[in-house]
């Protein structure tokens, strides 16, 4: 696919200049300094990420890197009750919210991390693929009936979407007519099947006509561009009278599809080698798009950013990522964890194999257990 040439919501070219003579952008000055030094900090808490998992510090990780338009386009137009669903690559979204600290000690395997998230309005992390799309409906469903105000916003990949569970949430959703956002992260592949064995259908965001609601495309590497059409489709989430129908129906809907067309740079996780299966020619071309220069070209030239500007956000992303790396870090997960919330009552099984990490633990003591078995 020739991006330039892609039927997408789109407001900066591949260099960062504005498509329209006299675009105003919906964001303040203010704002878009902060969604770039966003997009930075997302980038370098990736790059940290990375460098903890090779040192065997932290598990797998899942590179967020050419995504964060995406990530911070669509938070930056939420109001801070909204509830966000992710899958594990959206940490853009959940950094935002604040708790950084909390999320990297999340990464490191220690739960309780994640409470501080939940206090944010961010469901945990979902590694079952799509199983989390019919909770995000569920959850409007919920705020529609309580009379909320709320809008839920879920992002997946396109991956998720030859789930089941997706065409199950998305009829639900348009059945229902609940307040939801559904976003759909096209990164081209998902692990490594390329979007376009992933559907016949010539767009993802198409296939909201089905469902009764609209489907919209995005050019998810301009934060602008995503920035405008959540912002829309959260309107008319919470406000029917705004909402309006998909191609294939005039009754208000409140639901909507977003297809954010974007590209994953890195390895689908620390786990990949995304060398077998794409050319680096494939990733050098994605590589123009990068939502992070093009958002920079476009702040220079409106008079928005300088280098001195740039230089501080630097610094503050380095030392704001290094601290609650520090913080996050210096937890200590009780291994005993392992064993909770899968089941009310342990199964024998399972319990003979907690006694035996217990023997274990008294025997050799946690760093000698971690460090040799
Ligand atoms: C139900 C289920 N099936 C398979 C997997 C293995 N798996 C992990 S990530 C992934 C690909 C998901 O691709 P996509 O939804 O496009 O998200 P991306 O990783 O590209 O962000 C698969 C198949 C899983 N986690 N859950
Ligand atoms: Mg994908």
């Amino acid at each position: 696919m020739d991006f330039a040439e892609a039927d997408v919501h789109r407001r900066l070219d591949v260099d960062g200049r504005p498509l329209e003579e006299g675009y105003e952008p919906p964001l303040s000055d203010e704002r878009m300094r902060e969604l770039y030094r966003d997009m930075r900090l997302a980038r370098h808490f990736d790059k940290r990420m990375i460098s903890l998992q090779r040192q065997g510090r932290l598990g797998t990780y899942a590179s967020s890197a050419g995504q964060e338009g995406s990530q911070f386009g669509s938070m930056y137009a939420l109001a801070d009750d909204d509830w966000i669903l992710y899958q594990y690559r959206e940490h853009g979204s959940v950094i935002d919210r604040g708790g950084l600290a909390e999320y990297v000690s999340y990464w490191m395997g220690y739960e309780e991390g994640n409470a501080e998230l939940t206090r944010h309005h961010i469901a945990p992390l979902n590694i079952g693929i799509g199983a989390h799309i019919p909770h995000a409906v569920g959850m409007a469903w919920a705020s529609k009936l309580k009379g909320d105000e709320n809008a839920v916003v879920c992002h997946f990949g396109d991956g998720s979407t030859s789930q089941g569970d997706f065409h199950e949430a998305a009829n639900f959703a348009g059945v229902f007519d609940v307040p939801v956002v559904l976003m759909c992260n096209n990164n081209q592949w998902a692990i490594s099947v390329p979007a376009e064995e992933q559907t016949a259908s010539r767009t993802f965001a198409q296939k909201a006509d089905a469902y009764g609601f609209p489907g919209v495309r995005v050019d998810g590497m301009d934060p602008l561009a995503t920035f405008e059409v959540v912002t829309e489709a959260v309107e008319r989430a919470k406000n029917l009278e705004q909402s309006h129908g998909g191609e294939t129906d005039e009754k208000p809907m409140r639901p909507t599809l977003i297809e954010a067309v974007q590209y994953r740079f890195g390895a689908h996780t620390t786990a990949d080698d995304p060398t077998v299966y794409r050319d680096d020619e494939e990733v050098e071309r994605w590589k123009r798009w990068d939502p992070i220069p093009r958002m920079e070209t476009y702040l220079r030239e409106r008079g928005t950013l300088d280098d001195e500007t740039i230089d501080a956000i630097e610094t503050d992303v380095t030392e704001t990522v290094a601290d609650a790396i520090d913080r996050g870090t210096d937890v200590e997960p009780d291994p005993d964890k392992l064993f909770d919330d899968a089941y009310a009552e342990l199964p024998d099984r399972i319990e003979q194999q907690r006694e035996y990490l217990h023997r274990l633990r008294e025997e050799y003591g946690d760093e000698a257990l971690l460090r040799e078995h």
